[in-house]
């Protein structure tokens, strides 16, 4: 059907009738939305039950990639793309008067995942399918996704991202497979033929059912699994006869209570209740995925020696660690196996990616807590500690604080790194710079103790979402110049580099990068009412608003810009669009003030006639997946300027890299990576070194004021954070910004590589003065970026972690 238009049509309309009552005269763009949605989870329904079936008969090993965020956006656009039918419905929506883009604008985004780390398991997740690799997704299907950002007089106020409202029409709930998970209650030991035997009495039960959705490889005929769980309460009618429930608001308290646990990603932590309620999030869905694998395993009929052949679990950073004593628990209190047997079954399962070195993100839970939620996995932990500890007393008798330094429970406290490196068989950074950092810093003794489990795998990012589908028109033109086997080997990119030099591909890429700003400034003609000039340079800085990613820079930058062109009016500047979009952590007020900052100086910028024909600035609401798409194709310069050292990889930076933006960066996380492919003539670098940093951390060395004293137009823009002018409205107003800088003294050496960014931003302008040199390193860039497709990847991290192959789907049953 999907490849005949004319059939296509046919059935089209006879849906929209049938399921809806609707004709196509008085069908909305939702029902055109919803009606071709349907028809498509419906026809990959058979390749998806094919592939579940030959994973089963043939016995695949599988990889269970388990993270609590799936940032995956939406994915009408994505399926049929991978399914290679894009064209004949735009056609044959086109026949019957839609816009194939307007109906995808139908799908709310699944913002289940708030940056980089849940986006890059929906990008793994992509290439698995793509690849032929046996591999699924396991999360939470929370209710509400990252909240939904509204701009209002500067400020960001959040509202409740309630994305299934309208249901979702990917999704298939599969209540025959549900689990029971079980919190609180009290251990009790008996002993059996000998052997001590655990029960827990009295828990809460909860329901965890799965929502599958899936996954299309990309011409593969493989449809792989997203299971999302969702808590369900999970009433015995013998306990409310008991009297337990007697009470009517005793049984809504704990209904309430156990639909909270999959109703918020990432709940309010500042109270003791959010804390918990995270907790009980992480275990959720550590039981619900572990119960399901075995439940799944025990088909085979294998023993339980033989997990490590057939079954691989990936965590996805430490919050799914509790894997690790969750599989232990029901090896030895259902499965019957000693520590030893269920140990190395365990460890030889599963593997751990770390995703950041900040110590604020490096999660710790107190033992109170875990003991009392999850008695006997906690006894476990601390089983695990003393193992441990046992063995590094013994071979470090001679230095005995690297045993407090490196336990797994200290001070009260589970450190669930430890956890997951002495857990899991193999441990990665995501850059080179990163792991590097990782095994010479906070994982040293782990790194002396454990060499063979350290390794890195740089981040990559599916080509076929951030270059196919968000920049059709580049795509094609790529077809024409290499032709299409990059789709596949996306390293093959590298062709391109031939064409950098001829004058009618760079026009032709010029063109595309100028319809694309077009677009980008026709929607924020419509948000926002401002007309951008689209033969500026898009300068563009879209990600997570933190510190350490250092958007307060870039603003300040632009104050002094904004300054130069009042100082000198007449004089010429290079015309420069410069684009934020970032959500801030509710809590995180430092991030807040500078999004308010930055919308004060867009303000003032914007409405500025001396100014505004040289300068402007936006901030785009709402940051997230779809508007990703919309904002990337369309950037000239992609800002990747964090503190060196403290951006793990970034993925965002190869995006932008992708659709032939210019970098200008730090040697920082994967920069490193594009910079030895790109050298100083295709990306403009700037700023400390990461050595630098940690040397000034180690033996400071560094003070802001002495910056701030020295260079008069680091002080005029600082002070102008405070003192009334054009950007202050009243005495102070930035004085939290200005603080953490002038008091805190600069933890993120904003003010120690401003003049050195200022030098970079001023080469850009020279750069892009020289049309047709621009496009050449534009060119480069796109050629070069295939090496960050998360193909290559997976591709390694199937080799060398989870030990998976490839099936062949033309040997399916
Ligand atoms: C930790 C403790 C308590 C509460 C929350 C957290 C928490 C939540 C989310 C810690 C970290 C995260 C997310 C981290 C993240 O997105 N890291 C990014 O991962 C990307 C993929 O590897 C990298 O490219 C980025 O550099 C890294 O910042």
């Amino acid at each position: 059907m999907f490849n005949n238009k004319e059939l296509f049509k046919t059935v089209f309309k006879e849906q929209l009738v049938s399921r809806l009552g609707r004709s196509m005269e008085d069908a909305t763009a939702g029902d055109i939305y919803k009606i071709l949605g349907g028809l498509i989870r419906e026809w990959v329904g058979q390749e998806w039950a094919k592939t579940n079936q030959n994973y089963r008969v043939q016995q695949e090993k599988q990889i269970y990639y388990f993270s609590i965020e799936f940032l995956i956006g939406r994915l009408l656009g994505n399926n049929l793309l991978n399914l290679g039918i894009l064209k004949t419905v735009q056609d044959g929506l086109l026949d019957l008067g839609w816009d194939l883009e307007q109906i995808e604008e139908q799908e709310p985004d699944a913002g289940l995942g708030n940056g980089g780390l849940g986006r890059l398991a929906a990008c793994f997740l992509d290439s698995l399918a793509s690849l032929k690799y046996p591999g699924h997704g396991c999360g939470i299907r929370y209710k509400y996704g990252l909240f939904e950002q509204k701009i209002v007089d500067g400020d960001q106020v959040e509202l409740p991202d309630n994305w299934l409202q309208k249901s979702c029409v990917w999704e298939e709930q599969r209540l025959d497979e549900r689990v029971e998970v079980c919190f609180w209650g009290r251990v009790e030991v008996r002993e059996k033929n000998g052997s001590p035997v655990f029960d827990t009495v009295n828990c809460e039960k909860v329901w965890a059912v799965p929502y599958d959705v899936p996954i299309i490889g990309y011409d593969s005929s493989i449809v792989n699994t997203l299971r999302l769980w969702s808590a369900q309460p999970s009433i015995d009618p013998s306990v409310i006869k008991s009297g337990e429930f007697n009470r009517h608001d005793r049984f809504l308290d704990y209904t309430r209570s156990v639909e909270s646990i999959s109703e918020f990603l990432y709940p309010d932590d500042s109270s003791y209740e959010g804390r918990l309620l995270r907790l009980k999030q992480q275990y959720f869905l550590c039981s619900a995925g572990i119960q399901n694998i075995l439940r799944s395993f025990d088909k085979l009929e294998l023993s339980y020696t033989k997990l490590p052949d057939k079954v691989a679990i990936h965590i996805n950073d430490t919050h799914p660690v509790l894997v690790i004593p969750e599989l232990m628990r029901i090896l030895m209190d259902e499965k019957g196996y000693g520590w030893d047997e269920a140990w190395d079954i365990t460890t030889r399962t599963v593997s751990y990616t770390n995703h950041t070195l900040l110590s604020e993100a490096l999660e710790t839970w107190p033992v109170h807590m875990v003991r009392e939620l999850l008695p006997r996995v906690y006894m476990i932990i601390e089983e695990m500690n003393k193992r441990f500890c046992g063995m590094l007393l013994e071979r470090y008798a001679d230095r005995q604080y690297l045993v407090s330094q490196m336990a797994i429970i200290e001070h009260d406290q589970i450190k669930m790194a430890h956890l997951a490196v002495v857990g899991s068989h193999s441990v990665n950074g995501v850059a080179e710079l990163h792991t590097k950092l990782l095994k010479g810093s906070v994982m040293k003794p782990f790194d002396d103790l454990f060499p063979e489990r350290f390794n890195n795998k740089t981040n990559g990012i599916t080509h076929r979402r951030w270059l196919m589908h968000s920049n059709s028109k580049l795509s094609h033109l790529i077809n024409e110049s290499i032709g299409t086997e990059w789709i596949k080997h996306p390293q093959q990119l590298l062709q391109l580099k031939s064409f950098k030099d001829d004058a009618a591909f760079q026009e032709q890429i010029m063109n595309i990068k100028r319809n694309n700003k077009l677009r980008l400034a026709a929607y924020i003609a419509q948000k926002q009412g401002i007309t951008v000039d689209p033969d500026s340079i898009f300068d563009v800085q879209v990600k997570r608003l933190h510190g350490y990613k250092r958007q307060l820079m870039n603003i300040l930058h632009v104050m002094h810009l904004y300054n130069e062109i009042k100082d000198a009016p007449t004089a010429d500047h290079v015309p420069r669009t410069f684009i934020f979009a970032a959500k801030a952590a509710p809590g995180y007020l430092l991030a807040k003030s500078i999004i308010k900052l930055i919308n004060v100086v867009a303000d003032v910028v914007n409405k500025d006639p001396e100014v505004n024909s040289k300068l402007k600035v936006l901030f785009l609401e709402n940051y997230s997946v779809s508007l990703a798409e919309r904002i990337i194709p369309a950037a000239n310069v992609s800002e990747q300027i964090s503190t060196a050292g403290k951006e793990a990889s970034g993925t965002g930076n190869m995006k932008f890299m992708m659709n032939g933006a210019l970098t200008i960066g730090t040697l920082d996380g994967a920069n490193v990576e594009m910079y030895e492919m790109l050298g100083d003539d295709n990306m403009f670098l700037f700023g400390l070194r990461s050595e630098e940093v940690l040397e000034f951390y180690k033996h400071g060395g560094y003070l802001a004021r002495d910056v701030y004293e020295q260079e008069p137009w680091i002080k005029r823009v600082i002070d102008q954070l405070v003192v009334p002018g054009p950007f202050c409205t009243y005495d102070r107003e930035f004085e939290l910004i200005f603080q953490s800088i002038l008091e805190h003294n600069d933890e993120y050496f904003v003010l120690y590589d401003l003049d050195s960014y200022a030098k970079a931003q001023a080469a850009i302008n020279e750069a892009y003065l020289n049309p047709q040199d621009w496009a050449s390193k534009s060119i480069v860039n796109i050629a070069c970026s295939g090496r960050f497709s998360s193909d290559g990847t997976i591709h390694q991290y199937a080799e060398d972690i989870w030990d998976i192959r490839q099936v062949q789907p033309s040997n399916f049953v």
